[in-house]
């Protein structure tokens, strides 16, 4: 399966052909159809730093490599790094138009090769010369980034899906790279507004380029429940069937939220499910009249106030309900963590949300998973090991700040998503379409310029496990609109999460973040052309 969801493309690369007096028309993407490539001296190789994330440590030099129609796609004999060469061989063929055999065994081309560094469960090292490439990593997930760091040296048109000129040069010289941290998060928010299996992939594919390894899907709220759960059919059904601006709304069956998770998973992506409690739950209420403390189903809400529901704290229901969604959600989800929300909680008493999650916490970990909160968790006793997102902003009482930072002392771990800092549904000017504006404006340099080890006052650094770029979706409801409020921000964050602190200069992450504008467009990614980042001409 191809790798990409696009939208329609742009006519940028039809010219680019057309200047460069080359007819792709009918070309066949198999070996020796391609068109003649112009000498390779007419175009320098991508240098080996001008990645995003910045690679570890970088060491250029020597003859680049050139991909032709004679490459092969060289893999170690395991159907994890076949997988990884098929992938790779998807991204190259459509553009190069060359075959690109996966096959096992050494020899010249572009080599794949699981065997033992110093570099961790997902870092890679990428020599290039002239006879070839090779990437090295422990796993498949470092094989996974090193490809993506490979597709970046080559140039943008490389995303084409029809036959471009070439040259296919890699630089010459070696990268080691390695992740500065474990936990490099998006979340979308199909609750306020529904978005489809497909549409979940083509974002999918677009964290997978810049090696973000965490999909937080937020699978419930006031405005709709977005999965199927048999013991409980109507909080789909019912919960499920609006959304804000009261369009359909939908819900994934059981099928579509595997196939998310595999699609993930082959991406090299967890997927953390939330959902979100005791507040945020007036959908799951609506369908149920026995949640609600007076036994009254209130109606499906379709605006955007936060802060009016809760699951009724006193009523032992309320926790057979909460042991079947998260018993049935945990059955479904391969990876660690499972949500729990827990944010704006403004219509449960602070006693009772103490309560509630007390009581909440020991069923994530009775069905096997890790909890993670929103950082108000942090205001009642986090479970051992939990996870507290914080999404404070500088304007946070230092009193809130603090509590969270004394938890992060007592050993919870903190995923940062300052809301003026990484909230992607925040505008990045007051004149940019979409978007909230609450936690103020976030221009993409405010959104890159921080650092995560000493963000918290108080807070340990080694309490930091990552980082994650929240897109809520009051205001965004189309591929476009992801597109456009997550490019180019969500670089930047995945950046923060994955490069040594030693990289972070904005004059330098501005010029490779540029260069990722042509890549966009060849991917029909619609982006924020933001006047801060010095775009190449279009
Ligand atoms: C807040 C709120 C969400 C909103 C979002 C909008 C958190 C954790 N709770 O973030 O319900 O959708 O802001 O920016």
């Amino acid at each position: 399966m191809r790798p990409r969801h696009r939208t329609p493309r742009l006519l940028g690369s039809l010219l680019l052909v057309a200047a460069a007096g080359i007819s792709v028309a009918g070309a066949a993407p198999v070996a020796g159809a391609a068109p003649a490539d112009p000498p390779a001296a007419a175009k320098a190789a991508t240098p080996l730093d001008r990645v995003v994330p910045a690679p570890a440590s970088v060491d250029a030099g020597g003859t680049p490599y050139r991909i032709t129609s004679g490459t092969r796609i060289r893999v170690d004999d395991s159907r994890e790094a076949r997988r990884v060469g098929e992938y790779l061989a998807d991204v190259l063929r459509p553009s190069t138009g060359y075959r690109l055999p996966v096959t096992s065994g050494g020899g010249a081309g572009i080599r794949l090769k699981l065997g033992a560094t110093s570099l961790g469960a997902e870092g890679y090292r990428l020599d290039s010369g002239k006879s070839g490439v090779t990437i090295t990593a422990k796993g498949p997930a470092g094989l996974f980034h090193g490809v993506q760091t490979l597709r970046q040296l080559l140039p943008a048109s490389v995303e084409e899906d029809s036959v471009q000129p070439g040259p296919w040069l890699v630089a010459g010289g070696t990268i080691e790279d390695q992740p500065r941290y474990g936990y490099r998060g998006a979340m979308l928010d199909v609750a306020r507004h529904f978005f489809t299996v497909d549409q979940v992939k083509r974002y999918i594919d677009q964290l997978a380029l810049y090696k973000v390894n965490k999909l937080h899907l937020h699978l419930s709220d006031d405005q709709g429940w977005r999965l199927a759960i048999d013991s409980w059919p109507r909080l789909a059904t019912y919960g499920g069937s609006t959304q804000v601006g009261g369009g359909p709304g939908g819900y994934y069956t059981k099928a579509d939220y595997k196939e998310i998770v595999r699609y993930a998973g082959s991406r090299h992506l967890e997927v953390v499910p939330e959902i979100d409690m005791p507040g945020h739950t007036n959908a799951a209420l609506a369908s149920y009249a026995e949640l609600n403390c007076d036994g009254v189903a209130p109606p499906l809400y379709t605006g955007t106030e936060v802060g009016f529901s809760s699951l009724c704290v006193s009523k032992d229901v309320t926790y057979d309900f909460v042991d079947d969604v998260i018993r049935e959600l945990a059955a479904l989800t391969p990876g660690k963590y499972l949500h729990i929300g827990g944010d704006e909680a403004h219509s449960t008493s602070h006693e009772d949300y103490v309560a509630f999650m007390d009581r909440v916490q020991p069923v994530v970990a009775k069905y096997g998973k890790t909890v993670v909160g929103w950082h108000q968790l942090t205001g009642a006793t986090p479970a051992k090991g939990a996870l507290a997102q914080y999404w404070g902003l500088d304007s946070t009482s230092a009193e809130e700040k603090e509590r969270v930072a004394a938890a992060a002392r007592n050993g919870t771990g903190l995923v940062l998503s300052p809301a003026d800092r990484v909230y992607l549904d925040m505008k990045y000017t007051k004149d940019t379409p979409l978007g909230l504006d609450w936690a103020g404006y976030v221009e993409v340099r405010r959104s890159y310029d921080w650092d995560p080890g000493n963000y918290l006052a108080g807070a340990p650094g080694s309490a930091v496990q990552g980082v994650e770029a929240p897109l809520w979706t009051e205001t965004v409801s189309t591929s476009a609109h992801i597109d456009y409020m997550a490019f180019p921000r969500l670089p930047g964050v995945a950046e923060l999460g994955w490069s040594p602190a030693s990289t972070h200069d904005w004059d330098a992450y501005k010029v490779r973040l540029a260069a990722q504008g042509p890549r966009w467009e060849a991917l029909g990614i619609g982006y924020y052309r933001s006047p801060q980042v010095p775009w190449p001409a279009e």
